[in-house]
């Protein structure tokens, strides 16, 4: 008997990104879209591969959001099967919310836990509400939540007991994981390598995945076989440039070969994401980074045809739904890269946002910078030298390439050197505010020709003499604190540190993914 399922995966209902309840809103219209397309479809079950949470604690609102959606579901007569991701799991025995949606029969939650010694999985028990398989429709689904770096281990000895003891062959099978696979977005790093999945690879129709937020599919062998949806909303920056994505709508007949066909569907109502990246190295001036933004700015298409990533320009071809729907304000995101030549505090974030605003109608702007260019460039051999010589060039480097300190780049290094000492010492912030400006202070009369006045200090450090001419002007009227009198520390100065990575943030038991850039 033919029958079609949705399959979907990281959802992270509940996120509110930057901080903003119009991107709560968007993950809860775009769990509302996949509920939608899966009555609409008249599908057998819907999948749920993992991260239908974004966290593991609930707000009620959230809450409120699965129960109304999955009701609607129940009353359809559409059953949900479902595993835990690392958004949503919880530690040791604590009932997690995916549990307790389980327990209030709303969902079917697999998992394979280690039953002596072994990873057989379970059938499941209707009263208990626990098992690795169930069979539903014309399906039998197997699941395991995230098993993070163990899960490719757990995969290989699960597919051996499901060789063991196949499903029944009128069945379509399908096993539910939320797991990276080795040279699938993976970047090197991956749970589940191919030939952990070999043993499932030939008991199964079908490798329904969530985790990396891209989507993708593979065969490991003869046709299609592991399927990955990606998420439906944009849950990291870095997301947007890979396109289109949503949900998978597979079609079953076990009467045909191949028995299936997998149709993406794409989730029609993405906010969209603009990335404006531009290099400080050529701008002199903070008005000219003003200049060369508005050109960038202006050159963007306008929001309501605005379909493209702003990075590359490929346009992403638009879904028939898209059509009636107007575009959701963008997210701009605009990257300062390479080593300014003049100040940060300089840098007019306001008037930025302002231009972003204006002519992009944006949601949100968010302004980033990152010095990583100038690390990277620098001829630093960090094999061949100890730590504490590294650390001295790398600052040396680093001040070496800014206008502002280059001139006497071997005071300011040892600034930067025991500034980082009083910091690691706990030193109280006014102290250190105290003896930067003492230091400053030394600099500017070593520049005049002054006799050095310095009062003693703990963290005194040889002087180089007095051929510092540049510094000391440079800091003229710069209050301390201020960011051109902090001497770089070598860290991207991410006011909103995101993690931006396809996968999630850090888990506890560092079980992370690497981030994309
Ligand atoms: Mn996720």
């Amino acid at each position: 008997m033919p029958f079609t399922f949705l399959h979907a995966a990281d959802v992270h209902l509940g996120y509110q990104q930057y901080g903003r309840i119009e991107r709560y809103d968007d993950f809860s219209e775009a769990f509302e879209w996949i509920v939608h397309t899966a009555l609409e479809e008249r599908v057998a079950f819907l999948l749920l591969a993992g991260d239908l949470f974004e966290k593991r604690s609930l707000d009620p609102q959230t809450l409120l959001i699965a129960v109304r959606e999955f009701e609607r579901l129940r009353e359809a007569g559409i059953p949900v099967v479902a595993i835990e991701g690392n958004h949503e799991r919880t530690y040791g025995d604590n009932l997690s919310w995916m549990e307790y949606l389980n327990h209030s029969g709303l969902l079917y939650l697999l998992d394979c836990p280690r039953q002596g010694g072994g990873w057989r999985p379970l059938p499941w028990h209707a009263t208990e509400r626990t098992g690795g398989y169930v069979d539903v429709a014309g399906a039998r689904i197997y699941g395991l939540r995230y098993r993070g770096a163990e899960t490719g281990t757990v995969l290989s000895a699960i597919g051996d007991a499901i060789a063991a003891d196949p499903p029944p062959d009128g069945l379509f099978s399908i096993f539910l994981a939320h797991t990276s696979v080795e040279n699938y977005y993976d970047r090197g790093h991956s749970f589940a390598r191919q030939q952990d999945l070999s043993a499932l690879r030939r008991s199964l129709d079908y490798l329904a995945l969530g985790h990396v937020h891209v989507p993708y599919r593979g065969s490991l062998g003869d046709g299609e076989w592991l399927f990955n949806p990606g998420s439906p909303e944009t849950w990291s920056s870095e997301e947007w440039q890979f396109g289109n994505k949503g949900a998978l709508l597979v079609s079953v007949d076990k009467t045909q070969k191949p028995s299936f066909s997998a149709v993406a569907r794409d989730y029609p109502n993405r906010r969209p994401f603009i990335r404006i990246v531009q290099e400080l190295d050529a701008c002199p001036s903070p008005a000219r980074l003003m200049e060369l933004l508005e050109l960038r700015i202006r050159r963007e298409p306008a929001p309501a045809t605005n379909l493209d990533s702003g990075s590359d320009g490929s346009p992403e071809t638009r879904s028939p739904e898209c059509e009636s729907r107007p575009q959701k304000a963008p997210v701009v995101e605009i990257i300062l890269t390479g080593v300014a030549r003049f100040s940060r505090a300089d840098i007019d974030k306001e008037a930025i946002e302002q231009l972003a605003r204006r002519h992009l109608d944006a949601l949100v702007v968010r302004i980033r910078s990152s010095l990583q260019e100038a690390l990277a460039s620098s001829a630093i051999d960090g094999d061949q030298q100890p730590r504490d010589v590294l650390e001295r060039l790398v600052f040396e480097n680093l001040i070496a390439s800014d206008d502002r300190f280059a001139a006497a780049a071997s005071d300011n290094t040892q600034i930067a050197m025991a500034l980082k000492q009083m910091v690691l010492d706990g030193v109280p912030s006014g102290d250190i505010a105290a003896e930067v400006g003492r230091r400053i202070r030394m600099q500017r009369n070593q520049a005049a020709g002054d006799v050095p006045t310095a009062e003693p200090s703990e963290y005194r450090v040889d002087s180089h003499g007095g051929e510092n001419q540049e510094t000391a002007a440079s800091q003229e009227g710069s209050p301390a604190g201020r960011d051109d009198t902090r001497p770089p520390t070598g860290r991207a100065p991410h006011a909103d540190a995101e993690q931006d990575t396809l996968f999630g943030p850090a888990s506890a038991d560092s079980e992370t993914a690497p981030p994309l850039d």
